[in-house]
């Protein structure tokens, strides 16, 4: 795997110039064989690298935009397990918080999973994630964190943030905030984040953070019953994203946020940032959540992620629930 890395740096680094490097040269610089050489082009190619080979040498000549090859050389000193197909990457992630040694992984935490297509993608209370194959993401992070269950709905805050910024960082694209877990654009739902935990009564012991966004879908392709709801940052920015790229950034982000999430201060910062960028507050809503549903105004987000509305005289908190912003107030009867 690293041969292959350190190979694939090489061939990046002539290819900006618009050099070759001849065989002998490429095996000389890694120290390994001609025939070590070939067997790796020969990988990378399978994974969709575009390396051109003649008397002269070896030119890259093109990359994928997802591959775990792009994904190691923006993510160095991660765990990072790329799948062209799962069922589900917050399965795979779960599978191995509960039995780490049978994936041959010593510490789950920090491990980050990618798929290019899942056949069982989960939304959350058992609904299905659209996941079709070479145009989105579909990533799943299982979390270093010390926080206790309580302030668990901080976590789908804190991936939905990191997204959110990571992404508008890297397209120019003016992501918003639905609460507890979609991610916005034009007013459509751009992604998603599915948490799922496993705790002790006082304390979290793994959390895996799934992150599923729309990227290079054409809005001709989605489905009839999402036409009028998804969106994708291809539909609208008119521009293809760099898948990888697009990963490196989210996880970077991520990562950071969990972190600030151990101390006091940092939960402050990410509420901040958090209801900067919430479509939700200040809106009259409908939320439904354990069967139930309600009716109010959403006020804020409290200090442990649970959206608080007003309805009437009446203060409520929650930590979950299917939010729907309701455009017009209704008129008194
Ligand atoms: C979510 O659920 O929004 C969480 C989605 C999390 C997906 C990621 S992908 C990586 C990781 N591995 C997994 O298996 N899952 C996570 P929810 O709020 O329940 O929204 C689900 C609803 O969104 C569906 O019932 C559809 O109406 C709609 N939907 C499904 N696929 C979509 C897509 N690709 N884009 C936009 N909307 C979609």
């Amino acid at each position: 795997m690293r041969a292959s890395i350190s190979i694939l740096q090489v061939l990046k680094k002539t290819a900006q110039t618009g050099e070759k490097i001849t065989g002998p040269a490429l095996a000389g610089e890694l120290g390994i064989t001609r025939a070590a050489i070939w067997k790796k082009i020969s990988r990378l190619r399978l994974e969709g690298y575009k390396i051109e080979a003649g008397r002269s040498g070896y030119r890259l000549i093109e990359s994928p935009d997802l591959s775990a090859e792009e994904l190691e050389l923006l993510l160095p000193g991660r765990k990072i397990i790329y799948k062209k197909e799962l069922s589900s990457t917050n399965d795979l992630a779960l599978s191995i918080c509960v039995n780490s040694a049978l994936h041959g992984i010593t510490d789950p935490r920090g491990v980050i999973i990618v798929a290019d297509s899942q056949s069982g993608g989960k939304g959350r209370l058992g609904r299905k994630w659209l996941s079709p194959p070479g145009v989105n993401i579909y990533l799943s992070v299982i979390l270093k964190t010390g926080l206790s269950p309580e302030s668990a709905p901080l976590l789908p805050l804190a991936a939905g943030l990191a997204s959110a910024l990571a992404l508008k960082a890297q397209t120019g694209l003016d992501v918003r905030l639905k609460w507890p877990n979609d991610l916005l654009a034009g007013g459509k739902k751009l992604g998603g984040i599915l948490l799922e935990l496993r705790s002790d009564p006082d304390r979290i012991l793994f959390a895996v953070v799934g992150i599923g966004i729309n990227v290079n879908t054409r809005k001709k392709d989605f489905p009839k019953a999402l036409a009028h709801t998804a969106t994708s940052i291809l539909a609208e920015t008119k521009t293809p994203a760099n898948r990888a790229a697009l990963i490196a950034a989210v996880v970077k982000e991520l990562e950071h946020w969990a972190r600030r999430l151990e101390e006091e201060k940092g939960k402050s910062a990410l509420l901040t940032a958090y209801r900067s960028l919430a479509e939700t507050l200040g809106r009259e809503i409908r939320i439904h959540t354990e069967g139930k549903t309600y009716e109010g105004v959403a006020t804020g987000v409290d200090h442990e992620g649970r959206l608080i509305m007003r309805s009437g005289a009446k203060t409520m908190h929650f930590s979950t629930g299917d939010v729907l912003m309701v455009r017009e107030r209704k008129k008194p009867a």
